[in-house]
């Protein structure tokens, strides 16, 4: 059976699990808390990060983007990928903006676990005005599928799994962002994907971090 490492709140580790339920590929659940010295994923992961996904031999994969593209290479059926060349490039663009979102708010909201008269707010502000940039992005791509349930040819691909990862992310660590009332038809596209029960089903919660990262 694979193991899948994985932390409550992470969007990166939510993509994978989401498309491993899409795809019906049976895995076992390791949650960890990946800043704190007790988390196994650097036996897995020299680069200290999770997801990580550890096959029947032991072999790991890592990095959410290559988890994804190694599942849907090596299992093709059901395709959460769309079907044209433009349509399967523009999905992983979606995704690039998706996971820079998430790198943005990282860094940002560790900086604001420093001590407040450490804490740069150049670099806060830095980091979200990159991270609402990707929201007005992604905002734009929603508004051309123009109110259709999924982001390209109305079908589930990895680009309304990263959309949704992310924004799941965004409400619960980032509650007081005004992204709801600036994208109202973002928010809207994101609740239909919420009530999807592999959605639902992993809908981030948050970890205490015990040691101190920064
Ligand atoms: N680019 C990586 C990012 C993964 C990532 O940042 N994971 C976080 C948890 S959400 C982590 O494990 N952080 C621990 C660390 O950076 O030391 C991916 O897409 O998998």
């Amino acid at each position: 059976m694979w193991t899948l490492i994985s932390a409550t709140p992470s969007p990166y580790a939510r993509k994978v699990r989401i498309l491993l339920q899409e795809k019906g590929l049976p895995f076992e659940l390791q949650t960890e808390v990946p800043w704190d010295s007790t988390t196994k994923t650097p036996q897995y992961n020299r680069l200290e990060k999770l997801p990580v996904l550890i096959l029947d031999d032991g072999t790991s994969l890592y990095e959410s983007h290559f988890i994804m593209d190694w599942l849907e290479t090596r299992y093709p059926h059901p395709s959460l990928m769309p079907e044209g060349l433009d349509d399967r490039l523009f999905a992983k663009k979606v995704e690039v903006i998706c996971d820079g979102i998430c790198d943005a708010l990282v860094l940002a909201f560790f900086e604001k676990m420093r001590d407040p008269d450490k804490q740069s707010q150049a670099w806060k502000d830095r980091q979200m005005r990159k991270a609402d940039g990707g929201l007005q992005a992604l905002a734009s791509f929603v508004d051309q599928a123009d109110g259709n349930e999924f982001l390209i040819d109305n079908k589930l691909t990895l680009a309304d799994i990263a959309i949704g990862s992310v924004l799941g992310w965004l409400s619960l660590r980032w509650p007081d962002h005004q992204w709801k009332t600036t994208h109202p038809r973002l928010n809207v596209y994101f609740e239909g994907l919420d009530q999807r029960p592999t959605f639902a089903d992993t809908r981030p919660s948050a970890q205490n971090i015990t040691d101190q990262v920064v």
